[in-house]
């Protein structure tokens, strides 16, 4: 059995939850408290302490993209969530690395605004991050599609990686969601429809 190892807030964690349930995988679920009690004793899943890490038959994975590259390379060829080398995979993944990028611009801006005592907040960090979204959001904007999904009559890994992203961003103060980027909203709430998507929405 697959085990994940993360909560579910994390946008990385989710996007590695929502391509195992659309490859049909079981897994098990192991929230880990990273910030408080298991901060030490995780390192002997990932030195770090971080998560996504996800339990396999062949040890523990860490990174999203290590871990993905895992169920990709394990999966049969029809439950596969990215398309095949050459012009669609280059940009399905360029899709998933702008999600990412975003993701990892929205933690740094979390632990900015909720984990740094409001007396060290750097303001003009915040503003750099605030842009970064910003201008993020709105190149998803440009990308998405208004209907169906990334992956054409079915979801693929474009699409976990976006819903992901901005579901973790809905659950962040004030990022003007709905003015930058209404289609990727619109992806989210679609997404609700399919099992994978839902039983993994950080509100679930
Ligand atoms: N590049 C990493 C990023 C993972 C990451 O930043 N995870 C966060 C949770 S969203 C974490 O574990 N943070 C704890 C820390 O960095 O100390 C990946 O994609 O796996």
């Amino acid at each position: 059995m697959l085990i994940l190892h993360g909560g579910k807030r994390s946008p990385f964690v989710r996007r590695v939850a929502i391509w195992m349930g659309l490859q049909g995988r079981d897994f098990e679920r192991h929230p880990v408290d990273l910030f408080g009690a298991d901060f030490e004793s995780f390192r002997v899943r990932n030195p770090l302490s971080r998560v996504p890490v996800l339990t396999t038959p062949d040890g523990d994975l860490i990174e999203t993209a290590a871990i993905i590259d895992y169920l990709e390379t394990t999966a049969a060829v029809e439950a596969r969530l990215l398309p095949e080398p050459g012009a669609e995979r280059i940009a399905c993944l360029q899709i998933i690395a702008l999600a990412n990028a975003v993701a990892e611009k929205g933690v740094a801006y979390v632990y900015e605004t909720e984990r740094r005592p409001p007396q060290l907040v750097w303001v003009d960090w915040v503003e750099r991050l605030t842009s970064q979204l910003a201008e993020g959001l709105e190149a998803l904007e440009r990308q998405t599609p208004t209907a169906g999904w990334f992956g054409g009559s079915a979801p693929n890994g474009a699409d976990a990686a976006v819903v992901a992203t901005v579901d973790f961003l809905g659950t962040v103060g004030d990022l003007q969601l709905a003015q930058r980027a209404p289609g990727p909203l619109a992806l989210a709430a679609r997404s609700r429809a399919v099992a994978a998507f839902d039983r993994t929405h950080p509100d679930a």
